[in-house]
């Protein structure tokens, strides 16, 4: 069928000339050959018919990385569903709100928190995946002998997934991306990055994210190419598989971690061809340090749930540390003032981009959508921005309140919320100060009524909140500095408070 636009048809027939050439490794073990693909999510994809889930459902998945769920997201693609999925650190409370805003046909968790899920699960139907590949979902599978299954027919600008991204007021949004806006970029990092059918990827980044999910799962699958699969980032792990693998994709917190270790020599990353950073920014000290240990240099790239990939250094040029290069072929970017007119070149001003790989707005939120874009259709990153002359870019800083750790996105404003309605509180401030493992640590200052408040109280009335999300510290002060305007000034906040971690 010439107008296929499913996702899944181009990575069947690249699956097609892999032949038996392995999919997934995991240390020593083949646990998934491009042979086995066709078959293997086939019965999956029938499996979820079989829940009732039809093309256009939504599926909310919020279960462990495995081998399994990589199947079942390439599953519910063949299906024509709409993959959404959620970090595995949400808790039930953070869950109900991603589920009654999804509206799913199939909500697919871990059996330990089937109980929890199952109260705020409304009319999904809910089936377990654990870690080990195993639960309700499997024995679904397992009960289909279906070998064989057309690819739901999908046009372009039928949605393939939504991912949740939090906003800088109100609740998390969902990027609704399309099988075109995927299909595109991936075709278009492919390239750029001169993917090799035998390249062989290091895969340590969770599948819940767009990095680990879009960037790196679909390149290894236009390119027939095999992943060494890790449930997690381990740096002694990954440095075990550098000598038999090609490219590792990462968040600065890896190759931090990877630097610090002894393990990682020039002779250890001889067979590398491409070590890749994104998500959050990478210090210049880090990519010294990692090219002065592999005398290679790391190619930095930029980009946001909203539009997948938006930057890149160039693979054949020079890469630039501090810089996230130039936009890629096809992404038109401008730097630009509140107005949404260019600023001159070498300007600071916000980076706006518009191309085949931006989303199709917020799920069920026109208007969140239409304050993000200019009536030209350009997308209003909230990245701020320089351009030089030559039209490459450096991420200088942010103009939303945003605090990124270890490569995962946290909003000041949902955590203040909650703090502020702990007991005793009277306001936060929540922050991002520099931590040398994460890049930024969240920190709350906080003004108290009850003067008997202390930090573990707070912390401990947090617990609705992810993890990953709640401060690792909380500093106490009499009042929060505010401008002439009664705004509370963070960058006051984060100055005061920029040492806290440069010693650990
Ligand atoms: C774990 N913890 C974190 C954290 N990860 N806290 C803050 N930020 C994080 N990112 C918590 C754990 O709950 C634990 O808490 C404690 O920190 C120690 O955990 P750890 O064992 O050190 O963490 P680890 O498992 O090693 O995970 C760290 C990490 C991981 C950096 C490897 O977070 C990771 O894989 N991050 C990648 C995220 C990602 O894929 N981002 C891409 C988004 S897409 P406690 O108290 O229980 O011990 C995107 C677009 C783009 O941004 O451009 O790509
Ligand atoms: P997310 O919304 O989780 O997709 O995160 C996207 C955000 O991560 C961007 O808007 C940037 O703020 C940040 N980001 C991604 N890559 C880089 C990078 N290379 N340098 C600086 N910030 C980055």
């Amino acid at each position: 069928m010439t107008d296929q636009a499913n996702l899944f048809a181009r990575f069947l027939a690249a699956a097609k000339q892999a032949g038996d050439k392995p999919f997934l490794v995991e240390g020593d073990t083949v646990r998934l050959s491009y042979a086995d693909l066709d078959r293997e999510t086939a019965r999956r994809a029938a499996a979820l018919a079989g829940l009732g889930a039809q093309p256009g459902d939504r599926i909310v998945v919020q279960v462990d990385k495995s081998i399994e769920n990589v199947l079942l997201y390439l599953a519910s693609l063949r299906a024509g569903l709409v993959y959404v999925p959620l970090n595995t650190a949400y808790t039930p409370a953070e869950l109900d709100y991603f589920i009654g805003d999804a509206e799913p046909a199939v909500v697919v968790c871990d059996p330990a928190k089937q109980s929890a899920i199952a109260d705020v699960a409304g009319t999904a139907k809910l089936v377990t995946l654990d870690a080990e590949g195993m639960g309700t979902l499997t024995d679904a599978v397992q009960a289909k002998d279906t070998t064989d299954l057309e690819t739901a027919h999908r046009a372009t600008d039928d949605l393939a997934a939504i991912c949740y991204t939090s906003g800088t007021t109100g609740r998390s949004k969902g990027a609704m991306l399309s099988h075109g806006n995927l299909a595109s970029n991936a075709e278009t990092l492919f390239d750029i990055w001169h993917w090799q059918p035998d390249d062989v990827l290091i895969h340590a980044l969770p599948i819940y994210h767009v990095h680990g999910l879009f960037v790196a799962l679909h390149l290894a699958l236009l390119g027939g190419s095999t992943i060494r699969f890790h449930q997690g980032f381990d740096a002694g792990a990954v440095l075990a598989d550098l000598p038999r693998s090609s490219v590792l994709m990462g968040v600065p917190t890896f190759y931090v971690r990877l630097a610090a270790h002894d393990g990682l020599t020039r002779d250890a990353a001889r067979n590398m061809r491409l070590f890749i950073s994104g998500s959050a920014p990478l210090l210049e000290s880090t990519f010294a340090e990692f090219e002065a240990k592999t005398c290679m240099r790391m190619l930095e790239r930029y980009g946001m749930t909203e539009a997948g990939m938006i930057c890149s250094n160039p693979y054949d040029g020079e890469r630039v540390p501090g810089t996230v290069g130039f936009p890629l072929p096809g992404v038109s970017a401008r730097v630009a003032d509140e107005s949404g007119a260019e600023v001159p070149r070498g300007e600071p001003g916000v980076l706006e981009i518009k191309g085949p790989n931006l989303f199709q707005g917020y799920w069920k939120k026109p208007d969140k959508t239409a304050e993000e874009m200019r009536a030209d259709g350009y997308f209003v990153t909230g990245d701020i921005a320089t351009m030089d002359a030559d039209g490459r870019v450096a991420i200088v800083g942010r103009a939303k309140d945003l605090i990124i750790a270890g490569g995962l996105n946290i909003y000041p404003k949902e955590i203040e919320l909650a703090i502020d309605a702990v007991p005793g509180v009277g306001e936060s401030a929540v922050i991002g100060v520099p931590h040398p493992d994460l890049g930024e640590a969240v920190v709350a200052v906080v003004t108290r009524i009850d003067p008997d408040l202390n930090e573990a109280a707070v912390l401990e009335a947090l617990g609705d909140l992810a993890r990953f999300k709640q401060p690792r510290r909380v500093i106490f002060a009499d009042a929060l500095p505010r401008n002439a305007m009664g705004k509370v000034q963070k960058a006051k906040l984060r100055e005061a408070h920029a040492g806290l971690y440069s010693s650990s």
